[in-house]
């Protein structure tokens, strides 16, 4: 079977399986069960997929919730990298069948590398992913979303477009911002308008995710998503993102990056599960790093501390 073409100078897939033209011959010849073929389908035509992680995760849920809360009890909205100090959190974001499927659907080893922990809705306006994380070759990242309590509707619950994956991947300069050194002024005041008039013109329609505690609802880098606004104030809705790249990617920030000119943020992201970094690769070869960036890496691992913000 033709695999769907490979990265100059490696032998790993530069489309991820659920997106390329011969995912039908993949799964033919896969012979995945049922679950898999389901979750990589489901993943194909909507851009993502739920996923039950079973009664032991479920355990981990209230365990999660105990190890973060007092975080949130001082006035923290949400708290990046949780995974640190927190045993559940660590467990859930690297759970092994979650990471099985990713592997299946996309080709490439995938890894954790960052968690959000959140108490409540977070309102967020809608945006793909592939504006905070991205990757070369493009589309090797996905958010593994777990539900820490069962959502309710007045909770302010995820926000998500199916199909949305399908659109072309919008950068700071595709939504019209005009400058090398694009910044978040930047992505709230122009990408934001511009990629919500983007999903109105395709004609895409909005769905709520009420997702079940110790239910992960995944997406991919592309699908559109954000935050409900929240109906009953002071309502929960605990839950925690694990934000996945793939094996052997170049990793970077589009949000800081002139993608067009080739100015990338690049990124030196850790790996939940074994703690260490993942080194960026370009064709196949690691990739330079400014030393800055090395030096950034190597101060958090030295201390390990989350970020309440
Ligand atoms: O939890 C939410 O409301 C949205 C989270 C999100 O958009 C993200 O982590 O990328």
């Amino acid at each position: 079977m033709t695999r769907p073409g490979r990265g100059i100078g490696t032998d790993q897939v530069s489309t991820p399986w659920f997106e390329s033209a011969q995912l039908e011959a993949y799964l033919a010849q896969s012979a995945f069960d049922p679950e898999t073929e389901r979750f990589i389908r489901d993943f194909a035509r909507d851009g993502m997929a739920l996923v039950d992680l079973g009664d032991e995760a479920r355990g981990l849920c209230d365990q999660a919730v105990a190890e973060t809360d007092g975080y949130f009890l001082k006035g923290a909205s949400r708290v990046q990298d949780a995974w640190y100090r927190s045993p559940a959190v660590r467990r859930l974001a690297t759970w092994p069948r979650m990471s099985q499927l990713l592997y299946e659907a996309y080709g490439r080893e995938p890894f954790a590398f960052q968690t959000l922990n959140f108490r409540q809705g977070t309102q967020q306006p809608i945006h793909s992913d592939a504006i905070h994380f991205h990757s070369e070759p493009e589309r090797f990242m996905c958010g593994v979303w777990i539900a820490l309590e069962d959502v309710s509707a007045d909770a302010g619950p995820l926000v998500y477009y199916p199909g949305s994956h399908r659109l072309p991947v919008m950068t700071m300069r595709g939504a019209g911002v005009n400058t090398d050194q694009p910044g978040y002024d930047d992505y709230e005041s122009t990408y934001v308008p511009r990629y919500a008039e983007s999903l109105e013109r395709a004609g895409l329609s909005r769905r709520e995710a009420l997702v079940k505690k110790g239910w992960a609802f995944v997406w991919a880098a592309n699908l559109a998503h954000g935050g409900a606004p929240i109906q009953t104030a002071g309502t929960t809705r605990r839950s925690i993102v694990a934000h996945h790249y793939f094996a052997d990617c170049l990793y970077y920030t589009p949000m800081y990056s002139d993608v067009e000119a080739g100015r990338l943020r690049l990124r030196l992201p850790p790996d939940v599960r074994t703690g260490r970094w993942r080194w960026p690769t370009k064709n196949g070869r690691r990739a330079r790093l400014p030393a800055k960036l090395v030096v950034a890496a190597w101060l958090r691992d030295v201390l390990r501390r989350p970020t309440p913000m």
